[in-house]
This record gives structure tokens, C-alpha cells and sequence, in this order.
């Protein structure tokens, strides 16, 4: 069962699969087909190929023919556009489309872009209407004010790049030729005093023919509102639609927008939302274009009194969509930059972690006494794409600019006590902006008490040479003394022993995964053990027989048999490349490889720890707290649909008097984030039924694995979404990050956690595991965990998941929290259930 197909409160339509009644025609008299061999074979190749070449030549000529000297083939396109009109006050009842002013205004606006349009050839001759849609106060308030409007014009297809480049001339763009050219065709010739004009073509995607409703609702906000899709929540997004949400705030005031939810289809070419800084879908103003089930911050500001909000949807495969609380706020708020004077502090962009607004400039002057040097500590900072020369969002310090998305901290230093920071954004694309930490210290000694990385940041001293690389330039592993139970690689560092031939480059340079390989130089070693000439490597010919020499090549292949490392598609036919699914990419030729994916995203990304820490709201969305009534939090478990989850056996044994094994002693609450808070993203349900696994070992742990169905399905939300089940072949390399959450205890026999904790863990060799472990180390278990101690599962968390990503980022279940020797012991870690090796029983029980 596919979780989207089944929701009880939406049920998105599916692609059509091929029908499987059809059949192929057998040939009339399969001897005709039968091959002969000699001379009137190749008379027939060479035949064939003189049509073929006959007609490509036609083809060529028609095409030429159609697009350049047929004079009839025009073409119509639309450009969205605002003009700045100065020495124009706005009344209020601009904004009714209906009331006499506008259309009196709106006339004039005609009349002016045809004057504009009037003073270039390409555009005079082709210009066929303009129609104005709305009006907003300016920029710069006051007198000001901007229409939008859309033109049409009507070229020979031959002419639409001109046509582009004489609308673009309109628009002042600094020191051009074209722009000078543009400004004088401004000059106010006529009742209206135009200060600026911006146009762009319409966005192919918004003129799709299959549109078939366009709608556009107009909201004024004075204090708060709710904007959603139709529909939302009982039901999905209808197709085909493109609606427009006009947003307005009181002069002087911007527009918030607060995404509370939004899920729509995977694919932005078929399904989106666009919020423009702007009341008309201009390209040039879009703060950012969003589909799926986005990751990052969805709260957005305008730079002015107007937003507009935008809903493209397509035929097929509807979802839930979205609601948003709008609200007003005063431009002003938050003041931004001013001069900081204290030793250390911190600042960040404007309404961090909001998305800060576009068209901002703040500037801070940190001051310190004369006998002291600055530093500044990005630790978070996403400012959009990186742009050539950093010129559209950028922070300045002392003059070098900064811009991107950074994933570790970034430290800069200043030879002086004052610095100048400066944060700058443009007018379209948000991001959700920095903080920073700013800290004075005399020039001898940046880092007092604590280690001072490459990249100046400074560090605890117990996170030196622990084999992490916690600088994030691995300075902080440079230069070790190398403990008995480590490895020393080339480059100086110190890794544990268990951490060699893991398959993984622990070292940075390789060493570690050196002479590991028992195959002779110039030879592939095989997953299955073979050794074969390394030659044949991606030759797409199956030379190890279990498909691995062409596993990681750019291409898949599709295999004569399959083996336990191939993935086996829909169609039962096995292709090579590891674990192929969900990564985004069709490898199968049925696709099935990409069927089910909505899985196994999250809102936010997640960052490095040492031992374990709280995790963030909406992190960990497969995350469950299972309940016994009475008693409170007792297991974890992972959501695998909106009906189904999956936990450890061991937690659905009786106990005693505790019958854990019945169904309605259970409470699962999804979405939970804090133990007793639960928040307006939480969904509690009752059990309606639990499968244990027939073949579990209350002894051994075997087989430790259970099933538990919801009584009722529950609606996906940005806290509750499922994780992927990888399938039966998936691999989970040794030396792989993966991350264990959970309510359990923070120590050994300690108290159970109240915040949901995270932390990262390696998957761990099974040999290496198995010498650790003991005997009782079956292959139906994964070893994962921290050898040197101190990061590890504990109790209460058993039946929760363990999460690793694949090649897409897309997480999958690797295991469940199964048992273990204490808890983070040295060279004790935790034992999970394999589940790659119940994949079909799940399908099997749940459908899932
Ligand atoms: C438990 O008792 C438990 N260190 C879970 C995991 C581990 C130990 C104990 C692994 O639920």
C-alpha cells in the first residue's frame, strides 16, 4: 500500500501505469523474420539508410522553412510588469479593481506604457494591449506609488529574443548603453510621472494550456489572517489551477507571512508556490519558489506593504498543500546594525531565523579597547545561492564579503579593535539569513583556555585528537600522539584501529582503507570476493557475476540474474547500481526504483554533536514515543505510513502483570517533540493491532522487530512523515553516519530524557562487531555506535529508529534500537535490528 494512496483525508492521484491487459500482435509467419545472412541483407541496410537520410533532409527543410521564411508563424507573449509612477498619491480606492479611480488610473497607465512602447520599433510594431491589475503604495510612500500590469505583444517567432531585449531596455540598469536609452523613453511626457519600469516574461509554467481555472483572492491584513488551498486540510489541492493571493499591509507596514504547513508534489515543474515582493508574479522580485516538502525556514517578510502568494498545480499526484498566517508589522521593526561596544556579544540579520526581507542593508561597527584585536563567528549563515562576486545577498566584513550557504562555522578576524559588518540583500530570492558571535581578545591569545583550529576557531581541548573533526578543517587532529588503540594515518592523525578497512576514509588521505583489499594491484575486488582485472570496471559487462564492478558507475545495468547485491525492479528484472532507490534518479527501466519516495525528508538539517543532544522540533518527523497507559513514555518506533509503524518486539512482550503484547494498552503519540507538551503538530492514537515477528527470541534479541497499526490513519504533517525502507539488497556500509534519536536515558541507568536527544553514530564491520559482541551476533543484526564510548542507545530507546541518509539525502531506516552491553561502553555499541532483512515480511504484514 502506498501511505498517499491511502490517507483518509487526502488521496493524490497517481501516474497511470501500463496496462497489463495489452498484448503484442505475434508476426503473421515468424519465418519471414528469420535472418538471411549475405549480400541482400547489407542491399537492404543500404536502402534503409538512404531513406533515412532523405528524410532527416526533408524534415530539415520544413523546419527551416516553418521558423524562417514562413512569414505567418507569430507568436504571442506576455510580460508581467511594474511601473513606479512619482507625484501620485494612493487612496484606498486603488485597491478595489471596480471603483471608478482605478479605472480612470488604469487608463492612464494604458496610455502611458503605450508611449513608452511607442518609442521602440520592435516593441511598437508587435505591442497588442496592456491590462493593469493592481496598484500599491511606493517605496518610498508618500507621493508615490506602482501599478502593475501585463502586456501582450504579437511577434514572428523569429523576433522574440528581440522583443526581450527591447522590453529589458526599458529598465534602467546602471551604466549600460540600453539603460540610458531606457531612461529617456521615461521622460514624463504625460499626466504621469514614471520613475521606473520592470518587466518579465511570463513563466512558461503559468501559461500551461491546461490551466484551467485562474483565480486571484485579495486580502488586506490589519492585524492577522489565514491564507490556504483549496481544500486544506480535508482534501487535496484541486488540478490545474493557478491562483493568486494579493496581500496587503497598512502603509508603512510590511507583510509576514507563516507557513503553518505546506506539502505539495515533489516536483516544481509540476506543483508549486511562489511568493513574490511584489502584488504582480514579476520573475525579478520572486522570494523564493518552494514545492514538496520544504526543509527550510517558511516564514517570509516583504520589503514593502505587498506580497503576493502564488499556487501552480498540475494534473496528477495533488497533496494536502498549505496554510499560512499573514500579518503586518511595522517597517522599522527589528532595527538592524548600530554600534556594539561590549567585550563579546552576538547579532544576526534581520528576524532571523525567519528569512530576512528583501532589499535590507544593516551595518554594525563593533568597537573594542585600543589594546585589543576583533573576531566574528558566523555560526549559522545561509544567504541564498553564492553569487558571482557575491553581488546579490552578502555579508561585508571589513570589507571582504561573504555569501552561500556555509555548513560549518566560519571565524574572521580583524588586526584592529574596530570592525565593520555589513549585511546586504537584494530584491528577489530570501534566505534565512546569520548569527553571529563577536569576541575582543588580545592579539597573543585568540583562544584562552581552549584550542584555537586553522581556521581560528576555538575549541574545547578534550576534542582534540579525538578522531572527530570538530574544527571542520581537521586541524583539530593534526599533529596527535596516537593511543595504543588507534591507527596512525599519513597525514598524522589518529583514527581508531576499528575504524580500518571499514570502506570508509576516516583518515582524510585514505590510509586507513590501504592494503585492505586481498585482490593483487591492478585488480577490482568484488563484493562477492572475486577479484577481477580492474579494466573491466564499468565495461557493462557483469564480470564479478554479482553486478558490484559496475555498481558505482555512471550508468546502471540492467543484469543477466540477480544476486544479493543487486536491486531487483518492479518488472522482477535486477539492475547493478547500489542502492538505487530514491536517489532521484530513474535507474529501473519500469522507474520502480523511484516509486515511494515520499519518505524520508525533514524540515531541518542536522549538524554534528558529540555524545548526545536535544534535537530541534520537526527533525526526526518518523520519530514515535510509544505510551503504556498508565506508566508514560516506554519505546520508540518509526513512522512507515500514515497508518503503520514499526518497533522492536522486545517491546510488545508481556511482563508480568504488563501486557505489552495487547493492543489497547498502547498509546502512540507522532510528531511529539517534548514529553508531556504536546504541540499542535502532535497526533495521538490508539493501537488497533500489534505484529510481532512469528520467529523473535526473548533471549537472543533475534528477529527483534514488530509491527503496530494505528486505529485510525493520521494526516502527514512537517512533524510526521515517514522514513524510507531501503530494500533487502540495500547496503549500509561499514564506517556509514547514521543517527540514533530517542527519549531514552541519557546515561546508564539514568533518568529518560524529556526533550527527543539526538546523536551520530558509525555503522560498525560485523567481524569487527561480532570479536566485540560475542556469539550472540546474528546477521539478522547491525552494529552501530562510538567504540572510544560515551555516544550510544540506552533504555528507552529501544524501537526506535536508526537513520541514515542515502546518496539523495533522503533518510532511511537502517535499524531498529534493538540492545546492547550497558550503554556507551568503550567498545561496546549498540545492537539494532537489521531491517533490510524484513522487508518483504513488512510488505507482506502491512502493505507498506
Ligand atoms: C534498552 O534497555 C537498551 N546500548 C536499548 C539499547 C541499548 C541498551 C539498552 C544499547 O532498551
Amino acid at each position: 500500500m502506498d501511505f498517499l494512496d491511502s490517507g483518509q483525508k487526502f488521496s493524490p492521484t497517481r501516474d497511470r501505469d501500463w496496462d497489463t491487459t495489452l498484448q503484442f500482435l505475434p508476426a503473421v509467419d515468424t519465418r519471414q523474420l528469420e535472418k538471411k545472412p549475405g549480400r541482400r541483407k547489407k542491399l537492404w541496410i543500404g536502402v534503409g539508410l538512404l531513406l533515412s537520410a532523405a528524410a532527416v533532409a526533408l524534415l530539415t527543410g520544413l523546419l527551416v522553412w516553418h521558423y524562417h521564411l514562413r512569414s505567418d508563424v507569430r507568436v504571442k507573449k506576455v510580460y508581467i510588469g511594474s511601473m513606479g509612477i512619482n507625484n501620485q498619491p494612493f487612496l484606498d480606492s486603488y485597491e478595489d479593481p471596480s471603483s471608478p479611480q482605478f479605472s480612470h488610473l488604469a487608463s492612464l497607465v494604458r496610455q502611458q506604457l503605450k508611449l513608452i512602447y511607442s518609442k521602440n520599433s520592435v516593441l511598437a510594431k508587435s505591442f497588442k494591449g496592456a491590462s493593469v491589475q493592481a496598484f500599491s503604495e511606493g517605496d518610498s510612500g508618500g507621493d508615490s506609488m506602482v501599478a502593475y500590469y501585463q502586456s501582450e505583444f504579437d511577434v514572428h517567432v523569429s523576433q522574440q529574443a528581440s522583443l526581450d531585449d527591447a522590453v529589458q531596455s526599458l529598465e534602467p540598469s546602471t551604466g549600460s548603453q540600453q539603460g540610458r536609452q531606457g531612461r529617456l523613453l521615461l521622460k514624463p511626457t504625460d499626466a504621469l510621472n514614471v520613475n521606473s519600469v520592470v518587466s518579465r516574461a511570463m513563466d512558461p509554467r503559468m501559461t500551461r494550456k491546461t490551466l484551467f481555472a485562474k483565480k486571484v483572492f485579495d486580502l488586506h491584513s490589519k492585524d492577522t489572517g489565514v491564507v490556504q488551498s483549496p481544500g486544506f486540510p480535508d482534501s487535496s489541492y484541486p488540478p490545474n489551477v493557478y491562483l493568486q493571493w494579493r496581500l496587503r499591509a497598512d502603509p508603512g507596514h510590511r507583510v509576514r507571512l507563516d507557513f503553518h504547513t505546506l506539502i505539495l508534489e515533489d516536483d516544481c515543474q509540476k506543483d508549486f508556490i511562489q511568493i513574490y515582493d511584489s502584488l504582480a508574479a514579476i520573475e525579478s522580485r520572486v522570494l523564493t519558489e518552494q514545492c514538496g516538502y520544504p526543509h527550510e525556514s517558511l516564514s517570509f517578510l516583504s520589503s514593502g506593504s505587498v506580497m503576493l502568494l502564488t499556487l501552480v498545480t498540475s494534473e496528477e499526484k495533488n497533496f494536502p498543500g498549505f496554510r499560512a498566517n499573514f500579518s503586518q508589522i511595522p517597517v522599522t521593526e527589528p532595527k538592524c546594525g548600530g554600534t556594539l561596544t561590549a567585550d563579546r556579544g552576538s547579532f544576526s540579520s534581520p528576524f532571523f531565523p525567519s528569512n530576512y526581507p528583501p532589499k535590507t542593508t544593516c551595518v554594525w561597527k563593533i568597537q573594542a579597547p585600543e589594546e585589543k584585536f576583533l573576531k566574528v563567528q558566523f555560526n549559522k549563515f545561509f544567504l541564498g545561492n553564492n553569487s558571482v562576486q557575491c553581488r546579490k545577498d552578502y555579508v561585508e566584513v571589513n570589507g571582504q564579503r561573504l555569501c552561500g550557504r556555509k555548513p560549518q562555522s566560519t571565524v574572521i578576524t580583524g588586526p584592529s579593535n574596530t570592525m565593520s559588518v555589513k549585511f546586504n540583500s537584494d530584491s528577489s530570492y530570501v534566505d534565512q539569513g546569520f548569527t553571529a558571535e563577536y569576541e575582543a581578545f588580545v592579539p597573543t591569545n585568540p583562544c584562552p583556555g581552549r584550542f584555537q583550529c586553522t581556521n581560528n576557531l576555538c575549541l574545547n581541548k578534550t576534542l582534540q585528537c579525538d578522531g572527530w573533526n570538530d574544527c571542520g578543517d581537521s586541524s583539530d587532529e593534526d599533529n596527535c600522539t596516537c593511543e595504543a588503540s588507534q591507527m596512525k594515518c599519513k597525514n598524522g592523525r589518529c583514527k581508531p584501529k576499528f575504524w580500518e578497512c571499514d570502506g570508509f576514509d576516516d583518515c582524510g588521505d585514505g590510509t586507513d582503507e590501504e592494503n585492505c583489499v586481498k585482490c593483487k594491484p591492478g585488480e577490482f575486488s568484488c563484493r562477492n570476493t572475486r577479484c577481477i582485472p580492474e579494466e573491466l570496471k564499468c565495461n557493462r559487462q557483469d564480470d564479478c557475476s554479482d553486478g558490484s564492478d559496475e555498481s558505482t558507475c555512471e550508468k546502471s545495468l540492467v543484469l543477466q540474474q540477480c544476486s544479493e547485491f543487486t536491486f531487483r525492479c518492479r518488472d522482477g528484472r535486477c539492475i547493478s547500481k547500489l542502492n538505487p532507490e530514491c536517489d532521484g534518479e530513474p535507474d529501473c527501466e519500469d522507474g520502480s526504483d523511484e516509486d515511494h519516495c515520499q519518505c524520508g525528508t525533514r524540515p531541518y538539517r542536522s549538524s554534528r554533536i558529540v555524545g548526545g543532544q536535544a534535537s530541534r522540533e520537526g527533525e526526526w518527523p518518523w520519530q514515535v514515543s510509544l505510551h503504556i497507559q498508565g506508566t508514560g513514555h516506554v519505546c520508540g518506533a518509526s513512522v512507515l505510513s500514515n497508518r503503520w509503524l514499526l518497533t522492536a518486539a522486545h517491546c510488545v512482550q508481556d511482563n508480568g502483570p504488563k501486557k505489552y503484547s495487547h493492543a489497547d494498552q498502547w498509546e502512540a503519540l507522532l510528531g511529539l517533540h517534548v514529553q508531556s507538551q504536546t504541540s499542535e503538530w502532535t497526533v495521538r492514537r490508539n493501537v488497533r493491532r500489534i505484529i510481532a515477528h512469528p520467529d523473535y527470541n526473548a533471549f537472543t534479541y533475534d528477529n527483534d522487530i514488530a509491527l503496530m497499526e494505528l486505529d485510525s490513519n493520521v494526516t502527514l504533517n512537517q512533524n510526521i512523515w515517514p522514513i524510507c525502507l531501503p530494500s533487502a539488497t540495500y547496503d549500509f556500509p561499514a564506517g556509514r553516519e547514521a543517527w540514533i534519536t530517542g527519549w531514552g536515558a541519557t546515561r546508564e541507568g539514568g533518568l529518560a530524557a524529556t526533550i527527543l536527544q539526538k546523536a551520530e553514530v558509525r555503522v560498525i564491520n560485523r567481524t569487527v562487531c561480532k570479536s566485540l559482541m560475542g556469539d550472540e551476533l546474528t546477521d539478522r543484526m547491525l552494529c552501530a555506535g562510538v567504540l572510544k564510548g560515551g555516544v550510544d542507545a540506552c533504555q528507552g530507546d529501544s524501537g526506535g529508529p536508526l537513520s541514515v541518509s542515502g546518496p539523495s539525502g533522503r533518510v532511511f531506516l537502517a535499524g531498529v534500537v534493538s540492545w546492547g552491553d550497558g550503554c556507551a561502553r568503550r567498545n561496546k555499541p549498540g545492537v539494532y535490528t537489521r531491517v533490510t532483512k524484513y522487508r518483504s515480511w513488512i510488505r507482506e504484514k502491512s502493505g507498506v
